[in-house]
Formats: C-alpha cells, structure tokens, sequence
C-alpha cells in the first residue's frame, strides 16, 4: 500500500512536471520559427555593441538609448562594466552615438544598470529622464535632468520604494511621478528561475508620486514594457510570457481599469507609442527561450510589431520586421521618428532602418 502510495505520488510529480514543462515552452515560445520580412536601408548604429535595451525619442529627434544591461540569466558583452545613457540624433544622415557624461555628486557610477527609461518635457522645456538601474541587484529609479549643451546628465535624485521591488520599465507622467512595472525577476537568487518556471504571476504595476505610492495592476506572468497613450488617457502594459498587451483606462485619480488584453504569437517585450499617430511600436522575442541561451549557434531572433487603432475592435497588427537572429538577437524595443525605425537590443547592437 505504502509501496502504491509512494508510486502515485511520483506519477502525479512527473505529470505536473511534465505538464509544466510543456506550458513553460508555450510560454515562452521556444520553437516558433521566424519568417524573416526586411526594411530597406537598414544599418546598424554606429557604437552599440552591448545592448540598446531601452529607447525613447524626444520630439525633436533625439534618441536616448540605454546600454549595457546585465540581467541574471541573460547574457552580456558588457560583463562587469558600468552601464550608459547615450543620445543619438535620429535627424543625422549618418547618426553618431554620444555617451552622455553623468554629473552630481551623489550618483556611484560603477553600479548603475540601465534598464527601461523615460522622459518627461516640462513647460519649460527641461527635460528629465528617469532611468529604472539595478546597484547590486536592487531597483532604483535615478532621476536626471538632460543638460543638451553640455551633453550631459545631472544627477538630481535617486527613488526607491518597497513597492518598486524589481523593476523592470517606467513611464513618466512627471519629473518625481510614473507608472512602473515589476517583473520580480531581478534579483540576485536561484529562486526566481524556478518561479519564472512555474509562471506565478506575481509581477505588478505600480504608481508612483512623492505622496502617494500604489499597486494599480496585478496578476501577469512577466510584467515588462508599459506606455501611455499621447493623450494620457489609457496606459499599455506588455505581459511576456502570457503574450499579451493589456490596455487600460486610466483615470484622474491615477488608478487604471482594464479595457482588454490583446493576444499575441510572439513574447511583447517594449512598447512605445508614436506620439503623432498613436501607434503602438513593439519590440518582441519571437522564440524567448533562445535569449537565456549561451551557446553561440543558437541566436535569439528579433520581431518588431505595429499596432493599430489599438482602441479599435479588431485593431491592425503588422510585423514590421522580423530576422532570424542573424543580423540582430534580441530585439527589445522599436521606436520611430519621421519615417526611420530604431530598433534595440537586450545585449546585442541597434538597428536603423527605413520604413
Ligand atoms: C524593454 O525591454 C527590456 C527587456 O526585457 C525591459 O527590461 C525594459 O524595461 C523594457 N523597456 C521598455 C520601455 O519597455
Ligand atoms: C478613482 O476613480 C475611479 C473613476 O472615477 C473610481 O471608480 C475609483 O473608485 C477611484 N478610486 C480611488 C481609489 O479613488
Ligand atoms: C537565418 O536566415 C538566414 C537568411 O534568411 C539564413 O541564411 C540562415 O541560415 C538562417 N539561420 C538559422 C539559424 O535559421
Ligand atoms: C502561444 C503560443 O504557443 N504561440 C505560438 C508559439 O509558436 C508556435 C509555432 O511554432 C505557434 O503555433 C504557437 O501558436
């Protein structure tokens, strides 16, 4: 009886792991093959060799990218170095990168992380950019004011908050005011690979203001890229590993209400938002488990979506672009600019083409 009790057991274990095992490759679209579609002149930028990771373009054509993100489990050409902001001029025939130099006296350069980003204008025209960072495997919002002359960054505040836990993207309504996503995932323990496995749903989104901070949003297998439409009535929050984009109402008093989600056949990582057209530019991982592979032969491939009418019933979704892996691993966001895309990378370069 013992002996029948013991076998049941392990059977039940296997067929939870193996039912597991095969929700764990749906998730994470381990073996979708990807058709590739090209853009004409396309090149690369000049300059960025460990990662774009995050991208956001002023309305003047500047471009602020993000590079040399170390994630755990994924990885880095930029192993152990400090990561940067760099601006690029998306007006340049040829663009040139700049490394924005980082200035004040509070900010320990030898630890920033760079992650998601985002800027805010106010009426003055001074520009902030908020930059999600990870010093020793916490998470911190550093707040900059971007200083265009000098092409630099000042160093004017670091957030953290025990509802900003493990950060992954940001995007600001105010210099000291955001919505943000927690992936729970970055965090220096072996634990949270097992949790990623079992998909427990525990990311969050939260608002952030100097007198009030709350969860907005809960429930999603890998919260990650969240944006505002132009006119701030709806937010748009990327579920990875669900593939889905989930569209909220957001209201005045700063809490969200679920519209609907779209579903998708590709992992949506970053989203940003066309600020003429509204469009929704996604960059995606159309087999996401190649992105935590080491080995050189198997390249994580790159997908970039276009959405929309995203309020509509049936809104319309293109793949813009879409490679094997080849060309650029990893795509991680997709961002336009008078009819150029510049599209990033988790660890790889940056890509610019024409649509
Ligand atoms: C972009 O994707 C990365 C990679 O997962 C994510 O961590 C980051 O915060 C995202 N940024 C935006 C703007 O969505
Ligand atoms: C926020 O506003 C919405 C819409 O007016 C309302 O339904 C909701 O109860 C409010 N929530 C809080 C916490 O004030
Ligand atoms: C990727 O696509 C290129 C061009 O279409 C092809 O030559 C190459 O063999 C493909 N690589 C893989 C690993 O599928
Ligand atoms: C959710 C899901 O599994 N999506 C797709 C993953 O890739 C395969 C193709 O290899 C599709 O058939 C699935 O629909």
């Amino acid at each position: 009886m013992a002996k029948l009790m013991v076998l049941t057991i392990l059977g039940l274990g296997l067929a939870f792991f193996r039912d597991h095992r095969s929700s764990y490759l749906k998730r994470m679209n381990a073996s979708r093959e990807v058709k590739s579609i090209e853009l004409p002149n396309c090149k690369f930028v000049k300059g960025i060799e460990t990662g774009s990771e995050d991208i956001e373009i002023l309305h003047n054509g500047l471009a602020f990218i993000s590079t040399g993100l170390q994630y755990p489990g994924i990885k880095s050409f930029a192993s152990g170095k400090p990561g940067k902001i760099l601006l690029m001029d998306m007006n340049e025939e040829d663009p040139r990168i700049v490394e924005l130099k980082i200035t004040g006296s509070n900010f320990d350069l030898s630890s920033f992380n760079p992650h998601g980003i985002s800027t805010f204008t106010d009426e003055d025209n001074t520009v902030y950019l908020l930059v999600v960072s990870h010093p020793d495997f916490k998470s911190t919002v550093e707040l900059f004011k971007f200083q265009e002359e000098e092409k630099s960054l000042l160093h004017l505040k670091t957030i953290k908050h025990e509802l900003l836990p493990s950060l992954n993207d940001i995007v600001a309504v105010g210099p000291e005011h955001f919505y943000a996503t927690n992936d729970h995932y970055f965090v220096n323990t072996y634990l949270r690979s097992w949790e990623v496995y079992l998909g427990l749903a525990w990311s969050q989104a939260v608002y952030y203001s100097p007198n009030e901070v709350r969860v907005v949003a809960r429930g999603f297998d890998f919260a990650n890229g969240i944006n505002i439409s132009p006119d701030g009535k709806y937010v748009y929050i990327a579920e990875l590993l669900a593939h889905k984009i989930h569209v909220y109402e957001k209201h005045a008093n700063w809490t969200l209400t679920p519209l609907k989600p779209l579903d998708f056949n590709t992992l949506v990582d970053n989203i940003s938002v066309d600020p003429v057209t509204g469009d929704l530019w996604v960059g995606c991982h159309p087999n996401g488990m190649k992105i935590f592979s080491k080995d050189p032969e198997t390249l994580p491939a790159s997908e970039v979506l276009r959405i929309q009418n995203i309020l509509a019933e049936e809104p319309k979704v293109t793949v813009v672009y879409a490679e094997n892996g080849t060309v650029l691993q990893g795509s991680t966001v997709a961002c336009v600019y008078k009819g150029k895309l510049l599209v990033g990378t988790v660890y790889h370069k940056a890509l610019y083409c024409e649509l």
